[in-house]
């Protein structure tokens, strides 16, 4: 027997992207069921990005999840860039006319999302087996489910592949139909989660001789901390103390300030891709966030542009059902992708600037050193960074 269900948008992938899209389209009333292949304390303890931009918070706000956020989320005016042990600030806020970033992490959202789609009745699916895609160019897209609880056909008018970068979404688009753009890079971050307190209040992004470090934070008793490191780096080969003096030799600085210890709660690799692919749209499928476009995290633009594609297509949707017009959404891929090479020249440009490059030149390397020392010494220079790093303005 499969089961047989309607809904007026089919949504895979209950990340950011997927959770805020059925939160947006039911504030404008309009139905949805999201299928998610994982446990929901799986998705609510991924962890991920911290940093929201602006715009990201203004949208938490005015979309009614502002509650837990202005409570726990940490108000950055500024960023730190570091070079040969010495800090310069960038002064974001004073850069762009008072706008700022706000740390609260990636599961802290999904959190307050589920909760929040919960209490209004939301059709959230997990572990709901696999899922496949069909019909696309119809006028009544499919999905399909079956796992251990059988077999469900969910009937849409439109599907929204919000299931990330491995997700089903985007593969079953005939590939003829895409494009794509892509570049890797010959390192990774090893990132750690620690029980310490944070040793200063903004991000410190290091560029240093042994590779790139950050320092950043989750809350007043977590601090956050990444190393480069090779793509094929070995987990195992990194006891907690060789982490310990590894981010000490690359940001520790000369006024004596240094990264509190703690215990390592979590650690992992993460890989360093840009790609994306164009049109954000088959048919009556429109892919949105990661299952688009991936960003090296350098510049953390990763959620925020999920978030970003997420306000385009809820608006798009309300066009189509309350006002009979589908211009929105036949402009949606177009209006994302503007936005999307932005965030990837950024974060290219962040990625480039801050990391080691093994097969760097004797040129290359004196004008990334060159580049550094104008970002740090010119004011303009600096307010282009601080433009793209709180987000650049939402257009819809
Ligand atoms: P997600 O969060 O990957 O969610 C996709 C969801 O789809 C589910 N799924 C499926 N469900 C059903 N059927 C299938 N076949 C499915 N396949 C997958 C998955 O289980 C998942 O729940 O994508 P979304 O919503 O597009 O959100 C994108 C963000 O998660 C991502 O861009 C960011 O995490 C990137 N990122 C950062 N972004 C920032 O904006 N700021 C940052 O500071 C930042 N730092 C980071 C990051 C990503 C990192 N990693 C681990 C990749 C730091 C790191 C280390
Ligand atoms: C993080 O806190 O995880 C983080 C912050 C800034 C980035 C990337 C990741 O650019």
């Amino acid at each position: 027997m499969v089961a047989r269900f309607k809904t007026q948008v089919g949504i895979v992938g209950a990340g950011p992207a997927g959770l805020m899209l059925s939160h947006l389209l039911h504030l404008h009333g309009i139905d949805s069921i999201v299928l998610e292949a994982r446990s929901r304390q799986y998705c609510e303890e991924r962890v991920r990005a911290g940093v929201l931009e602006q715009g990201s918070v203004d949208l938490l706000h005015r979309s009614g999840l502002g509650t837990r956020l202005d409570r726990e989320g940490m108000r950055h005016e500024g960023i730190e860039i570091g070079l040969n042990r010495k800090r310069f600030r960038i002064p974001l806020s004073e850069l762009t006319g008072g706008k700022a970033v706000t740390v609260y992490g990636q599961h802290e959202v999904v959190k307050d999302l589920i909760a929040r789609r919960l209490a209004d009745g939301g059709d959230l699916r997990f572990e709901c087996g696999e899922v496949s895609a069909h019909c696309l160019e119809s006028e009544r897209p499919l999905l399909r489910t079956s796992g251990a609880s059988g077999e469900a056909e969910i009937h849409c008018d439109f599907i929204a592949g919000c299931d990330g970068s491995h997700g089903v979404c985007r593969p079953s688009i005939p590939v003829s139909a895409l494009s794509t753009y892509e570049r890797s890079y010959p390192f990774a971050w090893l990132g750690i989660l620690a029980a310490a307190p944070p040793s200063r209040g903004e991000l410190l992004y290091m560029h240093h001789e042994r590779g790139f470090a950050l320092y950043s934070m989750r809350s007043p008793a977590i601090t956050r901390l990444y190393l480069q490191c090779r793509p094929d780096e070995d987990l195992d080969q990194w006891s907690d103390d060789r982490i310990w003096s590894e981010l000490h030799t690359r940001l520790d600085c000369d006024d004596g300030w240094q990264p509190i210890e703690g215990r390592i709660l979590q650690k992992g690799i993460t890989g360093m891709r840009s790609f994306v692919v164009e049109p954000m749209q088959f048919g009556r499928m429109f892919l949105a966030g990661d299952a688009a476009h991936i960003v090296p995290p350098t510049g953390a633009k990763g959620m925020n542009l999920a978030l970003a594609d997420v306000v385009v297509l809820s608006e798009a949707l309300r066009a189509y059902y309350k006002k009979n017009s589908t211009g929105p959404l036949d402009r949606y891929s177009n209006v994302c992708l503007r936005r999307v090479w932005k965030a990837q020249r950024f974060s290219w440009w962040m990625t480039s600037l801050l990391h080691c490059f093994e097969d760097a030149s004797p040129f290359d390397r004196r004008r990334q050193l060159a580049e550094l020392d104008y970002l740090t010494g010119s004011r303009a220079a600096a307010a282009s960074l601080a433009e793209n790093y709180v987000g650049l303005t939402m257009e819809f």
